[in-house]
């Protein structure tokens, strides 16, 4: 089975409606909003999240980037916070060679990419820390990338582009061991895009690479369902439940509880237990 990656959101934007951060009352960092990201946290790691991933930079469509200063500003206080409650692995989301370093010298155990290191001196960061990292595929940048999604044939290019990276990643020096692969659903991309990727799942990483997925909440369960933002939870474990068919390594997903009995199910179905895969061990 998938390890689960809960989402801890640590924007003032988030979309999904997490709304840890509404307000100036909650400065970043500090305070009542570091208390709701702990206790968050604690539930999602209750729940059975095998796998906190912090974001300081909201990549939902349209949104703006945000400085190095501002990102560690966000996820600092909250690597601290977490790694003194919990025993819990701490994934981090960004593009950023400075808060990558940062971020490893805090604890992290995983470097989150949406990006998949194409920034100036992120794959010489990321290889510096020894961590694994996740490499996503995106078409464009967050600003514009739904304004007009275009592939030729969306598997191939999207399954190239995740070769190239982990070739790209390896020449840097990279251990293979180290990387995951996500063809980044949403990202720069229709719903037939995101249906075909889902199909191709088992296809589309190189031979041995571990693949992530991320459906949680997203447009494309809103596409299928009709459902606005706080109800597509139903919609979003059924395509992690689909994912974990297709053989994903790794789950990204808000609803951690959720995911978690689904998964179960499938487990016993299947294995006939809720023993979990190998994948544990690349991940510690
Ligand atoms: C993903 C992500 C995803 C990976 C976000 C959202 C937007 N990282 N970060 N995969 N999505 N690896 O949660 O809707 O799908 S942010």
């Amino acid at each position: 089975m998938p390890l689960i990656m809960g989402i801890l959101n640590a924007t003032p934007d988030s979309f999904s409606g997490d709304g840890l951060f509404a307000g100036d009352a909650c400065p970043e960092g500090r305070g009542p909003y570091l208390d709701g990201v702990v206790a968050r946290a604690a539930m999602l790691v209750a729940q059975g999240a095998d796998l906190l991933d912090v974001g300081g930079e909201s990549t939902r469509p349209g949104a703006a980037p945000v400085s190095d200063d501002v990102e560690l500003a966000r996820v600092l206080p909250v690597i601290a916070a977490l790694t003194s409650r919990f025993d819990v692995l701490i994934s981090v989301d960004t593009s950023s060679p400075k808060v990558m370093r940062e971020v490893a010298a805090a604890g992290a155990a995983l470097i989150n990419d949406v990006r998949a290191l194409r920034r100036s001196g992120a794959i010489e960061a990321a290889a510096a820390t020894g961590l694994p990292v996740c490499l996503m595929h995106m078409q464009g940048d967050p600003g514009t990338m739904q304004a007009s999604p275009h592939y030729g044939d969306v598997v191939a290019e999207v399954r190239d582009f995740l070769a190239a990276r982990v070739a790209a990643c390896a020449a840097a020096g990279m251990a293979p061991e180290l990387l995951l692969v996500d063809p980044g659903f949403g990202f720069g991309k229709t719903l037939e895009h995101n249906l075909a990727l889902l199909r191709a799942l088992p296809d589309i990483a190189p031979p041995g690479v571990p693949v992530v997925a991320g459906f949680s909440r997203k447009r494309m369960v809103g596409e299928i369902t009709g459902r606005p933002v706080a109800d597509r939870v139903h919609g979003s474990v059924a395509l992690a439940l689909l994912a974990a068919r297709l053989g994903a390594a790794v789950v990204r997903v808000h609803d951690v509880a959720a995911t978690a009995d689904a998964l179960k199910i499938l487990a016993a179905v299947e294995h006939g237990s809720t023993a979990r895969g190998p994948i544990d061990e690349l991940i510690q």
